[in-house]
């Protein structure tokens, strides 16, 4: 079995912040194993490992796998990575469905990107909340309900909000426009008060990656799964069955990967929730592509790390 990593180095079109952690570039790991690919990348800011972590994590795994030994490992984004490229693709059955639109930047950046759409409005958008002043961000949520009245918002907050400023904000909207809420506060005990106080769907995203208890809530929407921030299939897995158990949807969401781990997590889905459009409107944040005319990664972009 032939297998080489390499390294990968994309700059965003505009400096993105993740938790207060700015990244300019956005550097991971491809994984050739055989002629199949994968992606690591730890995503700064979210993931608890750092790249160097995890690709010595990857490289210490294939030294070993090389002398017929198997290592365990601990790294999310390394068994991620290494699940997909030894994973036997079923072919699938469903189309993918286009991702929702996701809009960031400071309010008035979102409403003057809106006035593109003209009447053609998406039916579903995310909005990244909890960045900006309170008022302003209640003040484009309003103006952009006002000129999409039909279009449903996915409000991600980042955990940013205490629950008081939950209930203010979402006292101050008509539910009937907001899809869900993701991630309103940081404990889990205040997304279930504000769920219970407002009446008003939730959804869990960044709690499920953390060591942090949670449990399903009648509000409860969705699951947002980011599997290079939770790990192996396996685990991802155990987290579509339970949703499914609980009749809760499971939105596949994207870390940031490059134009191929954004292709793997389509796929996946497409395999776990054929319904649900995912979370994987990221790649216009990248000012380059690592694939070539055939959707193969072109090495010519890449760096040689290691190869078997
Ligand atoms: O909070 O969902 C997030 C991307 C990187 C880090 C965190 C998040 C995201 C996204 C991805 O929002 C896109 C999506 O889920 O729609
Ligand atoms: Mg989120």
């Amino acid at each position: 079995m032939d297998i080489t990593l390499y390294r990968y180095a994309i700059p965003f079109t505009e400096p993105l912040t993740f938790h207060k952690v700015k990244v300019k570039i956005r550097e991971g790991l491809l994984l050739k194993w055989g002629k199949r690919w994968s992606e690591i990348a730890p995503l700064p800011g979210f993931s608890r490992e750092s790249l160097e972590e995890a690709q010595q994590e990857t490289i210490n795994f294939l030294e070993a796998f090389k002398k017929g030994k198997t290592l365990p490992v601990k790294l999310p984004s390394v068994q991620f990575g290494l699940d997909c490229a030894r994973h036997q693709w079923s072919v699938l059955k469903h189309t993918p469905l286009a991702p929702y639109l996701l809009l960031q930047g400071s309010p008035s950046d979102i409403i003057w990107s809106w006035q593109e759409w003209l009447y053609d409005y998406p039916q579903r958008v995310k909005l990244k909340l909890g960045r900006y002043p309170m008022h302003h961000e209640l003040a484009m949520v309003r103006e952009l309900n006002r000129l999409a009245p039909k279009t449903k918002f996915i409000l991600d907050v980042n955990q940013n909000w205490t629950r008081e400023e939950a209930w203010t904000f979402l006292g101050h909207l008509d539910p009937s426009h907001i899809e869900y809420v993701e991630d309103p506060c940081a404990r889990f005990e205040d997304v279930k008060h504000v769920a219970a106080h407002t009446g008003i769907g939730m959804a869990l995203d960044e709690i499920l990656a953390s060591d942090e208890e949670w449990d399903f809530f009648p509000q409860l929407r969705a699951l947002v799964l980011k599997p290079m921030l939770l790990g192996s299939l396996e685990k991802c897995r155990g987290l579509v069955d339970r949703a499914r158990a609980h009749n809760v949807k499971i939105v596949i969401s994207s870390s940031h990967e490059s134009q191929l781990g954004n292709k793997i997590l389509a796929q996946l889905a497409t395999e776990w929730s054929p319904e649900q459009p995912p979370g994987l409107d990221t790649l216009r944040f990248l000012s380059d592509t690592i694939l070539d005319d055939n959707n193969e990664p072109d090495v010519s972009k890449l760096k040689l790390i290691w190869r078997s």
